[in-house]
């Protein structure tokens, strides 16, 4: 079985985020998400509007999502390579080059990012609409 992980917030659930869970899938068999815990997101300075059991109980429903596992910190991508036989690290091209060095344990693969879509524009959005 090919292992697949990708790594992220994945707040407000979004069709730029669904092309990337799918593209990542047709990499391997079975895709792990490390989902950005609510402490690592404010690492990232990031505040979701869904919580981490949230945002969880929803990936867990897009049929590309084989596995969840908590996203901590930055350290620990190489340690969840190793430890669960993943051959594809998988990200959008925001972060290109940013993972190359894992390269020493798995394939890395940037992918186009879906363009005019992203959590903030939907939050910037919405309050442009009150
Ligand atoms: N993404 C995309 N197209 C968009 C928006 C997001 O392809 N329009 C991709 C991002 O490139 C990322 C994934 O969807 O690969 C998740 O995006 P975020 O939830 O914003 O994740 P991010 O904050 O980039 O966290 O250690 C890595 C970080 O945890 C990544």
């Amino acid at each position: 079985m090919k292992k697949v992980v990708t790594y992220g917030t994945f707040d407000l659930l979004h069709y730029g985020h669904i092309n990337l869970l799918r593209r990542a899938k047709e990499y391997g068999d079975y895709l792990i998400v490390a989902l950005s815990t609510d402490e690592f997101n404010a690492v990232k300075n990031k505040k979701s509007f869904f919580s981490f059991e949230e945002r969880k109980l929803i990936l867990e429903s897009i049929k590309y999502v084989d596995c969840i596992i908590e996203e901590k910190c930055w350290e620990q991508k190489a340690e969840d390579i190793v430890k669960n036989k993943i051959e594809v690290l998988v990200m959008g091209n925001d972060w290109e080059g940013k993972f190359d060095l894992l390269k020493d344990y798995c394939d890395v693969i940037y992918l186009p990012r879906t363009p005019e879509i992203s959590t903030s524009k939907i939050k910037e959005d919405l309050r442009m609409c009150r």
